[in-house]
């Protein structure tokens, strides 16, 4: 089997059945690019009913009945219920539901009139995390996962005029979700991002991957996939800036095969170049922004387009600090992403879930690598029978959405579990496997924090670094672990010693402004205490072998309900460079000073 047949594999079994996840109807996994199609946004103000007792499902609220006879009632109704904006978080759209983990019912009216031989798609671009979705007054299909596209046809369901779309969105916590039950970022819940109509002809373009082949700086390899019935099709990719164009006809299963030849001026953070590309069929018509890079582990360094490179990151959580809402809009990206530039860096670690299109969108074009990562998280419970689909499912819209993304460089499955969860290296190794079966070209890992720290050495040990192309290690030193000698004399015993190592969390917590205590005392939380774990584990990573980059844990201070200390946290992770209203701590000048001279 060729390198083509074996990609393609991967992708076909994608496209070729819903996940069944219990018995309900799953959710499509969306289209690709929908930016560049026709859209009829169903964005703005919908009707909410708030139900933390789950008592819309015995009313069946979906039904929408109303009274008719005198003595009819029904103790719902979305009349004059309670409106909540979309895209956005319920918490914090409404004081009673700041704390809220359980059902909200929305509900959207709509006309819509669908052309002669168009088919139609209701799309979302994330629910929190649960979606129960009902069109007139049926269900049309459901879907688990709180930051992923997905869609349905409604071609067959859709009437002329006015119709109801009504959404249960839950949030609660799940043993056996994607994250599980503790995670320690804030579970803002609802329709926290866009919902399209999409519109399509019978047959459209499904997706298509366009990317440089693994190794090759000049050479495009990839697919287009056609959806709908009806001849083969004559496909066309077009790059009018190189006097590009390329031809193909698909195959039975719809797909064409894509290989090109070209002198790319390559995608870089220096020069983070994009190109206008068209892909063009029969029946479609599709424009995307497309950038070419390679990116690949030699020995024990990264190398971008053949180039080694010292990865500058920031970790960064998908929450507007100064609004204290989950992020999701363009401008949303750029105050994050600015910083994160503003602070030195060449890549972002959006932990820990993949965060929105528009987040990744923006860092490509501001020349951010960008490190999209799963929310497979601490205590997952590997073994249940519903995890092999939930981990295959998640990492197919993950890399679906983000394939053509030349900014995205790491794809990262999962971050600080145990090899003591039954089943965790098998379903891990699984999907690695999988994750490269769809896409070989970028770097896969898995971030550990199994190393132990005794004698002032570290031991990296876990063995599910063998199926990570980078040994990612969480570690806090200075703050949960206190040093056991000089920073800088740390040894390290790493049993990968051909695999480059990146800090992927470090840090400590401070309260913006607070000198109020010795600075040598953790339990004040004062900016110097944090500046001085920045300044030795800068001095630190000098002792490590190896490394290929830092990234402190992180951005700005976040909201998480475990962070209780009622003086200094007041439900903030404070270990952010920045505070929630934007004061830069010392630490900020510390690490900005470290990437300024990498
Ligand atoms: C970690 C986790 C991160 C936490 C951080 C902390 O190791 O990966 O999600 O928030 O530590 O602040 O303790």
């Amino acid at each position: 089997m060729n390198y083509f047949n074996t990609m393609i594999t991967g992708w076909i079994l994608v496209f070729g059945a819903f996940i069944l996840l219990g018995n309900d109807i799953c959710a499509q996994t969306a289209m690709a690019n929908i930016q560049s199609r026709k859209l009829t946004s169903l964005n703005g103000e919908w009707r909410a009913l708030i139900d933390p007792s789950n008592t819309g499902e015995y009313l069946q609220v979906w039904v929408g009945k109303k009274p008719v006879k005198k003595t009819d009632f029904y103790e719902y109704s979305f009349e004059e219920a309670s409106v909540l904006n979309v895209p956005g978080d319920f918490n914090s759209q409404m004081s009673e539901l700041t704390y809220f983990e359980g059902t909200v019912w929305y509900k959207k009216q709509f006309n819509y009139l669908i052309a002669e031989g168009k088919r139609l798609f209701l799309h979302f671009g994330a629910v929190n995390y649960l979606a129960d979705v009902y069109l007139n007054g049926e269900k049309i299909g459901s879907h688990e996962g709180g930051f992923i596209p997905f869609q349905f046809e409604i071609t067959d369901k859709i009437k002329d005029g006015d119709n109801t779309v009504i959404v249960k969105v839950n949030n609660n916590r799940k043993g056996n979700g994607l994250p599980g039950y503790g995670y320690d970022w804030f579970n803002y819940g609802g329709i926290t991002r866009d919902v399209d109509l999409i519109e399509t002809d019978n047959t459209f373009i499904e997706d298509y991957f366009i990317q440089l082949k693994k190794g090759s700086l000049t050479t495009v390899l990839g697919w287009v996939k056609m959806n709908g019935a009806g001849e083969k099709q004559d496909i066309e990719i077009e790059v009018p800036e190189l006097n590009l164009r390329y031809k193909a006809i698909t195959d039975d299963e719809g797909f064409a095969h894509v290989e090109f030849e070209s002198e790319f001026e390559l995608w870089s953070p220096e020069n983070p170049r994009l190109y206008s590309v068209t892909v063009k069929s029969d029946t479609d018509f599709l424009v995307d922004t497309i950038g070419f890079r390679s990116i690949e582990v030699q020995g024990n360094q990264i190398l971008l387009n053949r180039k080694p490179i010292f990865l500058k990151a920031v970790n960064i959580h998908e929450e507007n600090p100064h609004r204290m809402n989950r992020a999701y809009s363009s401008e949303d990206a750029k105050l994050l992403l600015n910083s994160a530039k503003e602070l030195g860096c060449n890549l972002v670690r959006l932990a820990h879930y993949p965060h929105s299109e528009n987040m990744v969108k923006e860092a490509e074009r501001l020349g951010i690598m960008v490190w999209d990562e799963l929310p497979v998280y601490q205590h997952i419970q590997f073994s249940d029978s519903l995890m092999p689909a939930k981990l295959e499912q998640m990492l197919q819209e993950m890399v679906g959405r983000d394939k053509n993304r030349c900014g995205v460089v790491v794809w990262a499955l999962s971050n600080e579990t145990y090899p003591s969860t039954p089943n965790r290296n098998d379903r891990l190794i699984e999907l690695t496997q999988k994750c490269r079966s769809l896409d070989s070209a970028r770097l896969i890992t898995h971030v550990v924090n199994t190393q132990s720290y005794e004698n002032h050495t570290v031991n990296v040990w876990d063995s599910l670094y063998i199926h990570s192309d980078i040994v990612a290690l969480n570690e806090y030193f200075g703050w949960y672990l206190p040093w056991q000698g000089k920073p800088s004399d740390t040894k390290w015993n790493i049993s990968f010693p051909d695999k480059p190592v990146f800090i992927s969390e470090f840090g400590g917590e401070a309260v913006y402004g607070n000198s109020d205590g010795p600075p040598d005392e953790a339990a004040y939380w004062t900016e110097e205490y944090q500046e001085k774990i920045y300044v030795d584990q800068i001095e630190m990573f000098n002792s490590v072998p190896n490394l290929v980059g830092v990234c402190p844990w992180l951005l700005f201070d976040y909201r998480s309900l475990g962070r209780m200390h009622s003086v200094y946290q007041k439900g903030y992770n404070r270990k952010g460079l920045i505070s929630e209203k934007g004061g830069k701590k010392k630490a900020w000048y510390v690490m900005k000073e470290y990437f300024e001279g990498k």
